[in-house]
């Protein structure tokens, strides 16, 4: 059994240290609580029949599986006991859900409920991807809509990304260090494992879509091809691509190295929604050393116009963020 910091006594140190009210504790806990209740469904999808497509498809226009029903209902259940978040903003709803009663909730929810969902039925890694911000003042004691969204990612309070693999994973940010926890499925509690993470520079992978090349751009063809040549100013990179974004994100936090979803043809402003994926991913990376970008702009200073909207991105290693810019050269329009 494990031992050592539990991930609550952390989000206590963390109000502790910034004489925060107790209110964001209780989301994280929230969180928490909604990670552990999907671990253990995604444990049992496969047993009890919860994999697979519903038939439908959401606001994305993606294929709906079970499993982004099942987690979406929990996040919004579980949230549903917490009056300090006034609404959520999730990938599998089209417009904000005002929580009822929490027209005064201090804070926003935006969340990924179940990203990488594809994977599900090939027992591949998947998570949840949350970020967390402060509603303005002006709109307390309204009900929640985007008006409380369109925030810059700088503006977050915490942000973090809950990581579904051979081992369950809640990695995190409240403004200072990143720090990961590992959960001990036997108990139900998550420990420290992974203290005050800081993302390597001139190691690691870089992750990219390859069978996308033909609906790149001509800069960002050579770019890519620069990093499959190991001729960017990087050094040698190995390619890993999950087809999860927060298994990816992970392993490049962990080991280095720097995710690219491009533009394409099909997609000019990428694939990657800013509110609940590249913004929140963004924010913990720069708590970590690393850089996010849009290819043109930090994701960080952003301002979202719809609550899903999309932009390209390119995350990680500060230094091979640095090249991609670099190579993609700052005359993108
Ligand atoms: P593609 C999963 O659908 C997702 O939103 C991210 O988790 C992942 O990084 C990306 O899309 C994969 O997209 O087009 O390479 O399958």
């Amino acid at each position: 059994m494990a031992t050592g910091l539990t991930l609550s006594e952390q989000f206590f140190r963390d109000q502790a240290a910034s004489g925060a009210s107790g209110d964001l504790s209780t989301v994280l806990n929230r969180i928490s609580l909604a990670a552990r209740m999907l671990a253990s469904e995604i444990m049992r999808a496969g047993f009890v029949g919860k994999l697979g497509l519903t038939g439908d498809s959401n606001v994305q226009g993606e294929q709906v599986r079970q499993l982004d029903i099942i987690s979406n209902d929990i996040v919004s259940q579980v949230m549903d006991h917490a009056p300090m978040i006034a609404g959520i903003g999730s990938e599998e709803l089209e417009d904000v859900y005002a929580m009822p009663g929490s027209e005064h909730g201090k804070y926003v929810l935006t969340i990924d409920p179940l990203d990488g969902s594809g994977n599900v039925d090939v027992d591949g890694a998947m998570g949840t991807i949350f970020g967390i911000y402060r509603r303005p003042e002006e709109r307390s004691g309204l009900p929640a809509d985007v008006a409380d969204f369109l925030q810059p990612g700088r503006d977050l309070v915490a942000a973090g990304y809950v990581l579904y693999g051979p081992s369950t994973m809640f990695v995190y940010t409240a403004g200072g260090s990143v720090h990961g926890f590992t959960l001990d499925r036997s108990i139900g509690t998550f420990f420290l494992t992974h203290p005050s993470i800081r993302i390597p520079e001139g190691a690691g992978t870089y992750a990219v879509n390859e069978a996308n090349e033909s609906e790149w751009d001509d800069r960002t063809r050579d770019m890519v091809a620069t990093f499959r040549r190991q001729q960017s100013r990087c050094g040698p990179r190995q390619a890993r691509y999950s087809g999860a974004l927060a298994a990816d994100v992970h392993r490049i936090l962990l080991r280095g190295g720097v995710f690219m979803y491009p533009p394409t043809s099909s997609r000019p402003e990428g694939k990657l929604r800013l509110l609940y994926e590249n913004a929140p991913l963004a924010f913990l990376i720069s708590h970590a050393g690393g850089a996010a970008t849009d290819g043109r702009r930090d994701i960080l200073d952003i301002t979202p116009t719809e609550l899903h909207q999309r932009t390209p991105l390119y995350i990680g290693s500060s230094g091979d963020v640095a090249e991609v810019q670099r190579l993609l050269g700052p005359g993108r329009d």
